[in-house]
């Protein structure tokens, strides 16, 4: 059955309302789930996931249960009150019927007043019914089940009761429409698994459990995860510094209401140099940051310098001490409920309200004023910290200075190793950041000259995770990266702002071999951009590209591949019917082992070349990811990678 009649077959005068909101939903689904990519696929989830969530913070439910079905439908359970399921005089409806196919109907039966959660775009679960091919909805409530079941968010049957039960609760499971979601329909367990991590941390005591049962483990079982935290914030913090060595024996925290809204936030140092807040409004990651991030930082400051000042701790501080100082080796993460939260900035995660400000600041100046007055030790070493931060800060301000004003002075000033595109138009040109000089040879020769610009880099470029800021102003490969890329940094003030406007290339790719030490070289980039140029992984600038692993050929026919299937397909495909032993294959182990004419088939050529665009699905789960990879600790990187290894596997 086509949608059309799909959809007219069950139309009725009073459904008129319903259908058009479902349809507007079909046809602009970007409008309400942000995009019907990996990302929007991700949202249906979230949005369905928020709901139970809401019943939890509303004291009714403390256990969430998401499984990834085969075929990557979704099912999520929760053990609370039940979506109401009699009938509604004014509509003549069920409740749940209302909930289920009625844009942003979800919260019209609810007077609890603490209902804040809600995705980024708080659309609904109806949304979610009109974007899957199948729903259904069962609710066990009052001894009895009821459910009720539909195709693009049109009801297959009045809600009807199936049996008895003794248990409470919700469960919705759907199938993402592939006609929507046209890019992908497969969910990644990696990127549900942060969300729910991160979900548990900001929401203690609701126990979410994941499982993957797309695929079973040798023992028969299916993987899965539970993620609960008594500890909230504390524990998201301990966690995202679990391989930085701490300054403070345990975080500093506070929870509280305070002008009327409700503040959670966490806060520890560690010995590196970064900066590292991270908030969130009503558990939407707030990326651009906003008034509860400006009174994280002005609360934090002023109660620091107040307490330095007091203990003629900063009697012999010739240098001025910036708002900058006091963050470095800072990781925070600050989370606000607030009822009708404004947002603003280029993705709408910036926070507006202005009365949240002052909240956070008192918070903040509570909890850490306590905190100095009875660890005067610990206060010190925050100090001491600092005043070491306003220190470096002097040299790299030089350091910075000195990459400034080289990178505005175009022409003569760019880099002598780059070999420059002859186009200008930004939004044309590519930039090429190849691993070695050998690599960057071929690459030179193979490139189309107008638009691709070869930058080579000497190997192992710095790890910033672990330098000081000045240092990585003065290393050559990032000095080169800078001024080739056309980006200067802001001052402290404005948080070192990158400053796009004289960007030169709306493509950065890196481009190292294919091995163990690519990727290092490839992880340590990133970071890099991470840490210093983050805006321009935001914009989408950011890419890797993909060079093949295998030629195979046979005779004058040859193919490129890219893993191991494809190479068993590409002998099976070339040995055809006679002799096979003709059929060789290069591995090839690095990008220097290439011609110029093969770089250009396989990796360069923007007709047939795979790119891979760098983003950020989640800053704290990018964060930890980072740290970990560049950190001291060994175990923890080894896992990542022998997990990630075997992803790498199933993927090819
Ligand atoms: C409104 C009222 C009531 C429950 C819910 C909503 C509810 C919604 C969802 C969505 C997912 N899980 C849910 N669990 C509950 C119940 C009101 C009452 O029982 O008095």
């Amino acid at each position: 059955m086509s949608e059309e009649q799909d959809l007219k077959s069950n139309y009725s005068a009073d459904n008129i309302q319903v259908l058009e909101g479902l349809e507007a939903v079909r046809k602009r689904p970007s409008m309400y789930i942000g995009d019907t990519g990996v990302k929007g696929l991700h949202h249906l989830v979230y949005e369905v996931v928020d709901n139970s969530i809401d019943e939890a913070l509303a004291g009714h439910a403390d256990t969430i249960d998401v499984r990834i079905l085969e075929g990557n439908s979704i099912r999520v359970e929760d053990n609370g009150r039940g979506i109401p399921t009699g009938i509604n005089k004014k509509e003549n409806k069920s409740a749940l019927e209302i909930v289920m196919t009625v844009l942003h109907a979800g919260g019209k039966f609810d007077k609890d007043t603490y209902k804040v959660s809600g995705g980024l775009h708080g659309v609904g679960v109806s949304c979610v019914n009109a974007l899957s091919t199948d729903l259904k909805a069962e609710v066990h409530r009052e001894g009895k089940i009821w459910m009720q079941e539909y195709k693009i968010g049109v009801p297959q049957y009045d809600v009807k009761e199936v049996g008895d039960t003794d248990k409470r609760g919700t469960i919705v499971t759907f199938t993402p429409d592939p006609t929507i979601f046209t890019q992908t329909t497969e969910y990644k367990y990696d990127t549900l698994a942060g969300r729910l991590r991160e979900l548990a941390f900001l929401n203690k005591g609701i126990k979410l459990t994941l499982t993957d049962e797309r695929e079973k483990l040798d023992d028969g079982s299916y993987f899965s995860e539970t993620f609960h935290s008594e500890g909230g914030l504390k524990e998201f913090v301990a966690f995202l510094d679990d391989t930085r060595t701490s300054i403070l024996a345990e975080p500093i925290y506070i929870e509280g209401i305070k002008n009327g809204v409700p503040v959670e936030l966490a806060f520890q140092y560690n010995d590196s140099y970064a900066e590292n807040v991270h908030s969130y409004v009503n558990n939407i990651n707030t990326h651009e940051g906003g008034t509860h991030i400006a009174g994280f930082r002005r609360g934090l400051t002023r109660t620091l310098k107040t307490y330095a000042d007091k203990e003629g701790l900063l009697k012999n501080v010739k240098m001025e001490i910036t708002g900058d100082d006091f963050r470095e080796g800072l990781t925070a993460v600050v989370s606000v409920k607030v009822q009708e939260p404004q947002f603003e900035g280029q993705t709408k995660t910036k926070l507006g309200n202005s009365e949240v400000m002052g909240s956070v600041d008192v918070a903040v100046g509570e909890a850490l004023g306590n905190y100095l007055e009875e660890n005067p030790k610990e206060a010190k070493m925050i100090i001491n910290k600092v005043i070491l931060a306003a220190t470096a800060r002097a040299a790299a301000r030089k350091a910075r200075e000195m990459v400034q004003r080289k990178s505005v002075m175009g022409g003569s000033g760019l880099p002598g190793k780059l070999a420059d595109c002859s186009d200008s138009d930004p939004e044309r040109c590519e930039i090429f950041l190849v691993e070695g000089d050998s690599a960057g040879g071929t690459a030179k020769q193979g490139r189309d000259r107008n638009i691709q610009a070869i930058l080579p880099l000497k190997g192992k470029i710095l790890n910033v995770e672990k330098a000081m800021e000045h240092k990585i102003y003065e290393n050559d490969e990032i000095k080169n990266m800078f001024t080739a890329i056309g980006v200067s940094i802001g001052t402290p003030e404005d948080n070192k702002a990158l400053n796009l406007t004289k960007l030169r290339y709306h493509k950065i790719v890196i481009m190292t071999d294919a091995d163990i030490d690519g990727s290092h070289i490839t992880t340590l980039i990133l970071t890099f951009f991470y840490r210093y140029m983050r805006a321009l992984i935001e914009a989408g600038y950011v890419y890797i590209a993909s060079p093949p692993l295998y030629q195979v050929k046979k005779g004058k026919e040859f193919e490129y591949c890219w893993n191991d299937a494809q190479r068993d397909a590409a002998v099976q495909r070339l040995k055809g019917a006679g002799k096979e032993d003709s059929v060789h294959i290069q591995r090839y182990k690095g990008l220097g082992e290439m011609n110029a004419e093969q770089l250009w088939d396989t990796t360069l050529n923007p007709a047939t070349r795979t790119l891979m665009q760098a983003t950020i699905e989640s800053a704290a789960e990018c964060d930890h990811t980072f740290s970990m990879l560049m950190g001291d600790e060994v175990a923890p990187r080894r896992d990542f990678i022998e997990r990630n290894a075997k992803y790498a596997k199933i993927d090819a």
